[in-house]
């Protein structure tokens, strides 16, 4: 399979509703795809990295001047027989994970159409059906917030998870609590708190949550782990967890009993299995996270998703929760068992609707070796 060429896209969704965290609001994502043209065959990824650098450093203009200036050119003109050959192509430039992931996946989703397997199987992956959870922003009320959990209960959806931040925490937690005991609930801060917060930190202990995601801050390890031992709730890291090697630190040093995989955030498919596997020798039980993804990135979560250690429902959920209309076609559906279906078709099972994209685009750039 040689990396004939690789085009970048923009395109622009507004967000069926605003997505709240602690660092802030947003309403629309500016989304940066990226195909891998291998002979006769197209592969598409989507590079998750935000509008800002606030979830991460990256951002949709460093992804895509990285691509263009360093990354595509490390790998047009190269023959590979895996998609697990891309990553070490790539190696001389430190992080841009998220850029990284977004051509290794286009090269994944090009070797599953070329070898007319379903991309799950070829990632290994074992189930045929996964579960699925929601990630509910920060909303203007209280109100607000549990008529959404209410909406997301009803159609069917495994786990709630919330965001909090200082001021949008106990209160909401209890109010939620208070109407739903029993459901599997759970939080992420967003690296929201400090380590002075233990006190305040350990009020949630009583809500019974799965996990309390990413408490402290974005590139902390071991302050995670002086904090988990004086809270009964799990941690999950999400931000601090950028390869293999942190995954075995945090488990190592018990600053997390849970971790969330997001395959941009590891830099691609040949990582996130990686994380996967040191999670899986531990006994730690890991999910999929999202980040707002469009189609193209929501296909290939769920194909990540079928791996057995996938043991917790992850923010994997339908496309008509963000988008009035999704990219690919059929789009993304939950059973009302809140689960997802796993395709049995070659590639990602979903069709990118190229002509819509096409029509979206408001900057394309074809890359080619020696351009
Ligand atoms: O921390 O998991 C996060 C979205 C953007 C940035 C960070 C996060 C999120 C989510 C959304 O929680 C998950 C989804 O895509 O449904
Ligand atoms: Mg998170």
């Amino acid at each position: 399979m040689k990396i004939e060429s690789i085009t970048l896209r923009e395109i622009h969704m507004p967000l069926v509703h605003f997505f709240e965290t602690s660092f802030g609001r947003v309403y629309d994502r500016r989304i940066l795809l990226v195909t891998a043209q291998c002979e006769g065959v197209t592969g598409w990824g989507e590079c998750v990295s935000d509008g800002a650098p606030f979830y991460s450093s990256e951002w949709f203009d460093s992804s895509w001047a990285t691509i263009q200036c360093y990354l595509a050119p490390m790998v047009l003109g190269h023959t590979l027989t895996s998609a697990r050959e891309v990553l070490p192509l790539m190696q001389k430039v430190r992080g841009h994970r998220m850029a990284k992931a977004a051509i290794e996946n286009a090269v994944w989703d090009a070797e599953a159409r070329q070898k007319q397997q379903p991309l799950w199987k070829l990632l290994g992956g074992t189930r045929k059906e996964i579960a699925c959870g929601v990630s509910i922003g920060i909303q203007d009320s209280v109100e607000q917030l549990l008529d959404k959990i209410q909406i997301e209960l009803a159609a069917g959806y495994r786990r709630i998870k919330v965001k909090v931040k200082p001021g949008w925490d106990v209160r909401v937690l209890e109010r939620i609590r208070s109407r739903w005991p029993s459901i599997t609930l759970s939080c992420d801060a967003n690296s929201a708190y400090t380590l002075d917060e233990v006190e305040h930190l350990r009020e949630f202990d009583q809500f019974n949550l799965l996990m309390i995601e990413q408490p402290l801050w974005n590139d902390d390890i071991y302050y995670h782990a002086r904090l988990q031992p004086q809270l009964r709730t799990a941690i999950c890291l999400d931000e601090s967890i950028h390869h293999a090697r942190d995954a075995a630190q945090a488990v190592e040093t018990g600053a997390c009993r849970i971790i969330n995989i997001k395959v941009g955030r590891v830099g691609g498919f040949s990582e996130a299995k990686k994380v996967h596997d040191v999670c899986a020798s531990q006994n730690i039980p890991v999910w999929c996270g999202g980040m707002l993804e469009s189609g193209v990135g929501r296909a290939h979560n769920i194909a990540l998703s079928t791996l057995e250690n996938f043991r917790l429902p992850g923010d994997v959920s339908a496309s008509k929760r963000y988008w009035q209309e999704d990219i690919i076609d059929p789009e993304v559906e939950v059973t009302p068992q809140g689960t997802i279906v796993i395709k049995d078709e070659p590639g990602t099972g979903y069709q990118v609707r190229e002509d819509l994209i096409e029509k979206l685009s408001s900057r394309k750039e074809v890359i080619r070796p020696g351009s």
